[in-house]
């Protein structure tokens, strides 16, 4: 039994008494395709790698949720997954290493890794609205698995099941304006997991570090994608033979669940794609889709979770049912309160599909200490899934008693699909800790749940109560505040951290006697 990176690493380098020859057994399934193993296709590699993993013994999750979270960037590292590529070995060996690369490549260089390996990142808290389409490089990243590396000129996609006539499409021959019209849109992509922070910092749930994956505020991106709507593709290829009523979309990396492998498998309705709201994109805010985004071609899926947007899409096939893999049976599911590890069953989940209304304040950001002067600035974003958008945002300031709506004109452009980010400019008469509370209201006027309590789950997804945070009121349109934030300026010294005491004189003799001189005394006689 082997446990550790480098025993693997090593056992695989040797290619010792193992059965199975991984260079040979799962070797890539196409030139040109990177990273890519075929699992679907093929149940007795799926074995093979089943028997390798058996081998090994892994180190168990890590328990973030139960102590504090890792205050470190990566948060997770993801050993264990890393671990398990290893194993596996063959195409799979460096893929770690390879996606890591991506990342530095492809991203900002102050994302927040919440996860190494599979790459889970979100923008730093104070660049998620700075701009109401996200910039690629800001765009967070949620992958289940490593990124494959595709060649442009090898990569085709196939559309098999029950469609009337299957075919193998090539990227030119999507791009061909005179087969397919293109198609460009504003869609907002959320992750069921936006906001699961604040679920774990309540009660830690199930303890996964990839699924589970502590996201805050800034799992959810924007962007213009531009490529083919699905209808059409499906339309050249004669339709679907009648019964068929779901697309099942197939990603080209492997994801690894209960030492099982498999590529990412998801499904759509097909309804939703009659409507025109499923895209096959190669472009996102026009440039060419980034690796770590899904190149060269993905799928978008307006209004429903991120999930059903598979990256590296190289498969499509029509079935009767929605797909039974594991991604889409298994998981993205909402539980009641009441289920969890003790009682659990997959069918007790809600499939999740589209996102319920929610909103987030990024700035200022909880525990600030906000020196106004009557009024605080507060920033945000507001988003409703299935085709609803915000119509309405508002927010408090004494924990959601009293509640100020966002200007109109202080609201970004209104889109079907799109999030809308905010601005407001809030009364706070209040000194002192205020938690300041948003809510949306969607044109379905659909409105948030008062506290995470209300709607906690084991899978901590779909956060969408009010979002809270809690800031230290220090209003310069007091007399008295106004004039003592002078005497630190004067003297030079910083008011924060607002916990360190301060030698400046709180208050001088002659003013305390002059105060009893003209009040009652501390102790009444009579
Ligand atoms: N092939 C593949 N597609 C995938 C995933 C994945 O792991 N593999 N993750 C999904 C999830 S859960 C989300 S939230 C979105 C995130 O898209 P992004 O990484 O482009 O932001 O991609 C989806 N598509
Ligand atoms: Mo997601």
């Amino acid at each position: 039994m082997l446990d550790t990176y480098e025993t693997i690493a090593a056992r695989n380098a040797q290619n010792d008494e193992s059965a199975v020859d991984p260079d040979k057994a799962f070797s890539e399934e196409k030139r040109g395709w990177n990273g890519y193993i075929e699992w679907e296709r093929y149940p007795d590699k799926k074995a093979q790698a089943a028997a390798i993993l058996a081998r090994f013994k892994f180190p168990p999750p890590p328990e973030f949720q139960l102590g504090p979270i890792p205050d470190t960037n990566p948060v997770l590292d993801g050993l264990r997954w890393k671990l398990w590529h290893k194993a596996v070995g063959g195409p799979l060996t460096n893929v770690p290493e390879e996606s890591w690369k991506m990342v530095l490549e492809e991203k900002h260089p102050e994302m927040l890794h919440l996860l190494q390996f599979p790459y889970n990142g979100e923008p730093p808290k104070r660049l998620v609205t700075a701009e109401p389409i996200t910039p690629n490089p800001l765009h967070f990243v949620r992958n289940h698995g490593g990124i494959p590396n595709i060649d442009p000129e090898a990569f085709t996609l196939e559309f098999d099941g029950l469609v009337k006539h299957p075919k193998t499409l090539n990227l030119a021959e999507l791009q061909n304006e005179e087969l397919f019209p293109r198609q460009s849109s504003l869609v907002t992509i959320q992750c069921s997991g936006t906001r699961r922070i604040e679920q774990i910092a309540e009660y830690a749930g199930e303890g996964d570090e990839m699924i589970n994956a502590p996201w805050a505020e800034g799992a959810i991106g924007t962007a213009r994608w531009t490529g083919v709507s699905l209808k059409k593709v499906l339309k050249h290829c004669g339709g679907l033979i009648d019964g068929a009523k779901h697309l099942e979309f197939y990603g080209a990396d492997t994801y690894f669940k209960h030492e099982q492998v498999q590529n990412y498998l998801v499904s759509v309705p097909f309804s939703k794609v009659k409507a025109n709201e499923v895209l096959l994109a190669w472009e996102m805010n026009g440039k060419p889709l980034p690796k770590i985004h899904g190149y060269p071609l993905r799928v978008v899926v307006f209004g429903y979770i991120g999930a059903r947007s598979v990256k590296w899409l190289y498969r499509i096939k029509a079935i009767k049912h929605p797909s039974r893999a594991p991604v889409q049976a298994k998981e993205y599911l909402y539980f009641p309160m009441q289920v969890g590890k003790q009682n659990q069953s997959y069918s007790q989940g809600i499939n999740i599909q589209e996102m319920p209304v929610s909103s987030a304040i990024m700035s200022p950001f909880n525990k600030d200490v906000v020196v106004h002067h009557g009024t605080i600035n507060i920033k945000g974003w507001a988003y409703s899934g299935g085709g609803r958008w915000p119509e309405r945002v508002e927010v408090s300031g004494d924990g959601g008693y009293l509640w100020y709506p966002v200007p109109n004109e202080q609201l970004s452009k209104k889109h079907k699909h799109a999030w809308r980010t905010w601005e407001i400019e809030l009364p706070v008469d209040a000194e002192g800790w205020l938690e300041l509370v948003v809510r949306c209201w969607d044109n379905s006027l659909n409105t948030q749940p008062t506290y995470v309590r209300s709607a906690w789950n084991w899978g901590l997804h779909v956060t969408s109560s009010c979002h809270r945070i809690k800031v230290y009121s220090v209003n310069t349109s007091k007399e008295r505040t106004r004039r003592r934030m002078l005497e630190f300026k004067n003297a030079g010294e910083d008011f924060e951290p607002l916990t360190r005491p301060t030698h400046l004189p709180v208050q001088s003799m002659e003013e305390y006697e002059e105060f009893w001189a003209s009040q009652d005394p501390r102790d009444v006689e009579d």
